[in-house]
């Protein structure tokens, strides 16, 4: 809760001061865009030139903005990566981002690290089509900059100390508030009745990324868009998202006056989490707040994850895209990466906390580390033996469980490559390396087979 908060919850007009961030009450430093949680929503038409200026007055801390959604591929110097496509952005200079919104729908903006991203540095970005174009445009009634839900993960405050990553998420918010701080300070979204109105939600942040269900009481949401692409419609309960992914609905204002929760539901580490806004009626006297969820049981759910579809279930796999698969992603070759979290033997105890510095992600046996120069940009800086892959593992590796290094595939130009990433879980002190094999499924189950169940 910022200092501008003054008296908020008690005084609910304090809460609702644009500046006031409230999250879930407690204290805890932010890093945040224009004093705003979140930062100031970007709505912009396809193909605009974006130009936002960075002003980083965080003394003695970098960071980069990435662009959620945008392909960039007239200016992948302006992508927002670390050390990989730009420098970071150092305390007290301005950096320039200046690229076209060529990807249409329903995107964000954040700050790259997870840290920084879980400390509140993140926006939407909507990109609209000219009515003639946008594909749904007659499913709805109403697209309005009033109708952006971002969701995110609240944590303990990173910097304090606390050292189990399990144990970091307090809140869901929805547009920065969460029903901890008391019910004055929901988001409202205002709708008239009998109308049709498009919502566009992303989940924007979140130390875990623990999937959310969404859903609106007594309504039912009819699912158009995935991450900014157009589906076939679906009408369902509630929809779940995980950390990044963003999902547009049409809601039917048709049920009587009153004032409706919009849900956020997550069960995040044995925690029930639930994230609370509210839909209200014009014409809604405060009086009747209508808090029922009588379609969730009996109504299908819309489950981005690979689930088994079943009766009362959409899956992924079940969802049809309106736009053809380009012609130039029809012919691939695959390319297997193998990913598992290394666990050093060494149990390092805080209190009861395990602490988090035993864990070391691997892909392909290799934990990155970044560069001294951006490759994009200066890959001549970057001395050789500090990058790695297959073929090519330093000297300081060998015979090692753990290789930091620049870790580096290459792909030629032009071509299309399919990548498939394999979880393999937790690996213990000399337990079975990562195969890493080009081209074959025989090798894909040989690699299931391998996997160390997690409960060692
Ligand atoms: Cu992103």
């Amino acid at each position: 809760m910022s200092q501008i908060c003054d008296d908020c919850p008690a005084n609910s007009s304090n809460c609702n001061n644009l500046y006031c961030t409230s999250a879930e009450g407690s204290t805890r430093g932010t890093i945040i865009a224009n004093r705003q949680l979140p930062g100031p929503s970007i709505q912009v038409c396809q193909n605009d030139i974006l130009v936002v200026d960075i002003i980083n007055k965080i003394p003695g801390h970098s960071l980069t903005v990435h662009w959620r959604g945008q392909p960039n591929h007239e200016a992948p110097f302006m992508d927002g990566v670390p050390m990989v496509t730009q420098c970071p952005i150092s305390g007290y200079t301005t950096f320039q981002y200046k690229f076209r919104a060529s990807s249409p729908g329903t995107h964000f903006y954040h700050a790259h690290s997870d840290a920084d991203r879980t400390d509140g540095f993140f926006g939407a970005l909507i990109v609209r089509q000219a009515n003639k174009v946008e594909p749904h445009g007659k499913l709805y009634d109403v697209d309005s900059k009033e109708h952006i839900v971002l969701l995110s993960e609240w944590s303990g405050d990173l910097s304090t100390g606390i050292v189990n990553e399990d144990d970091l998420t307090k809140a869901i918010m929805i547009n920065g508030k969460s029903p901890e701080v008391s019910g004055h300070s929901l988001s409202v979204f205002n709708v008239e009745k009998d109308k049709r109105y498009r919502f566009r939600v992303a989940y924007t942040a979140g130390s875990v990324g623990c999937p959310v269900a969404i859903s609106v009481d007594s309504h039912l949401l009819k699912i158009i868009a995935l991450d900014g692409n157009p589906i076939n419609p679906y009408e369902v309960s509630s929809a779940e998202l995980t950390k990044g992914e963003r999902l547009d609905f049409v809601l039917k204002t048709n049920q009587k006056i009153g004032a409706y929760f919009l849900r956020a539901k997550s069960t995040c580490n044995e925690n029930e989490l639930n994230g609370l806004s509210m839909i209200s009626y014009d014409g809604f006297s405060g009086a009747n707040i209508e808090n029922k969820i009588v379609l969730e049981e009996n109504f299908r759910k819309f489950d981005t994850s690979l689930c088994n579809s079943k009766i009362g279930k959409v899956c992924l796999g079940d969802v049809r895209s309106l736009n053809k698969i380009p012609s130039n992603l029809r012919k691939f070759e695959p390319a297997y990466f193998c990913i598992n979290m290394y666990h050093d033997n060494v149990c390092y105890f805080s209190g009861s906390l395990k602490d988090v510095r035993s864990k070391i992600y691997r892909i392909n046996n290799f934990t990155f580390t970044y560069p001294p120069s951006p490759l994009l940009t200066q890959p001549n800086d970057v001395p050789l033996n500090l990058m790695c892959n297959e073929l090519n593992t330093p000297d300081k590796c060998v015979g090692q469980s753990v290789c930091e290094c620049v870790h580096l595939e290459y792909i030629a130009l032009g071509t299309t490559t399919e990548i498939i990433l394999i979880d393999q879980g937790m690996y213990m002190q000399n337990s079975v390396y990562c195969l890493f094999q080009v081209g074959s499924f025989e090798r894909i189950s040989l690699l299931y087979k391998h996997q160390v169940p997690e409960n060692y």
